[in-house]
């Protein structure tokens, strides 16, 4: 197998590809990414040497270029990852997720069914069903009702990508996943920059009342459920994946407190995120069922691991934190901790 993996030097992706080598040794691995903020070689320093992978530096929106990755490497199929990721930064400013999130997919279905390929998994999320209220769960028919400009602009790409399967016949299959955890992710989402924050003393700004719940899944679980839906997944289906593991997130940032021997007092409550979503949780039964998926990590053990992870690897987030990102993050920081 030939695999093109976008969006591998993130924090999904390069779990995935580290993942993806340890299981699947006979894989041909290519990674395609931007290097925007969120993309780091050095989160692939695993890889470094490996014959079996090779990475390009490179847009997704660039036709020629995409074009040129699947024929000369003769890809098989793409794990589509690459995306602008952030929530906030997207509030901030939609632009580079119309750009990426949904021009980019398009392209890189388009290129993939110009070259012809045999499988397209697009890496979807679950904020596309919109937020639930204290009951229920998101199963793969819940209507679709985007809050934010990112979670719109992956609603817009997941379902251009169903569009090229029932227009085209292409074989696509769309993965929508809840929060994922575990090393590597930028310090920007909840749990690192919470961690970060509190090795650093500094306030922990916990949006509205802190009662927002997040369905928490181990990013090798998640990795686990892209590789069966590649594998075992029926063309032109949809597949939710979710941890089971349910949390306040005035809760989990305690937890992190306790974890790190930091005191509460370091929690601001700040103004809420615009059009916050109250409550996200899935029903992974057809995952289950179909693809013979579950988690296999306990969440208390695996924050536990992943913070010490983030205690014990100070050099690295403290290199993706500096330069153009740190003015960004100051910038924000201030303003939300003012707010
Ligand atoms: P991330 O922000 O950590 O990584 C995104 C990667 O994509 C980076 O390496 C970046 O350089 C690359 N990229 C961005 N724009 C690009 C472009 N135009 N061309 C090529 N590469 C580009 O994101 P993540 O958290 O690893 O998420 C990966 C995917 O999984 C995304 O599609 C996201 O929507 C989805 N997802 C994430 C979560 C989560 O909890 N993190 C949950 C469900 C779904
Ligand atoms: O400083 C903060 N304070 C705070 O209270 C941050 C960054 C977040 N929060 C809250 C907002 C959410 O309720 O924590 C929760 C989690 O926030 P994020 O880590 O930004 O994740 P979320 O908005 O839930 O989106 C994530 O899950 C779905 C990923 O970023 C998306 O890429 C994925 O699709």
């Amino acid at each position: 197998m030939r695999l093109l993996v976008t969006g591998g030097c993130g924090f999904i992706g390069s779990n995935l590809l580290k993942y993806l080598a340890k299981n699947r040794p006979d894989f041909q691995l290519v990674t395609l990414d931007k290097l925007t903020y969120a993309g780091n070689l050095e989160n692939l320093k695993d890889l470094e040497g490996n014959p079996r992978h090779v990475f390009i530096k490179g847009d997704i929106g660039n036709r020629e270029l995409v074009e040129h990755v699947l024929r000369t490497h003769q890809i098989d199929s793409i794990l589509h990852l690459a995306a602008e990721s952030h929530v906030d930064r997207s509030i901030l400013g939609p632009e580079a997720f119309i750009t990426t999130n949904v021009l980019g997919t398009n392209v890189l279905l388009e290129a993939a069914r110009t070259v012809g390929i045999s499988r397209f998994v697009m890496v979807s999320t679950d904020e596309v069903y919109g937020s639930l209220g204290p009951t229920g769960f998101f199963t793969e028919t819940t209507p679709l009702a985007p809050s934010s400009p990112y979670s719109a602009s992956k609603t817009a790409s997941d379902l251009i990508a169903l569009a090229y399967h029932h227009t085209f016949k292409m074989d696509v299959v769309v993965t929508r996943c809840s929060n994922n955890y575990g090393p590597y992710q930028f310090p920007e989402k909840l749990i690192p920059l919470m961690v970060v924050n509190a090795l650093h003393d500094k306030q922990l700004p916990v949006y509205g009342a802190g009662t927002n719940v997040r369905d928490w899944l181990h990013v090798d679980d998640h990795c686990s459920g892209i590789l069966l839906a590649l594998e075992k997944g029926k063309q032109g289906e949809v597949y939710n994946f979710g941890g089971g593991a349910e949390r306040q997130n005035i809760q989990l940032v305690k937890t992190i407190l306790s974890l790190l021997k930091k005191p509460e007092s370091l929690i601001k409550f700040v103004t809420d995120r615009p059009g916050h979503d109250l409550r996200y949780a899935i029903d992974p039964s057809k995952a289950k069922r179909e693809l013979g998926w579950s988690p296999t990590y306990v969440f208390e053990d695996a924050l536990a691991k992943t913070v010490q992870w983030y205690v014990e690897n100070r050099q690295w987030w403290e290199r993706v934190t500096s330069g153009a990102y740190r003015q960004y993050f100051d910038t924000q920081y201030k303003a939300r901790l003012q707010s």
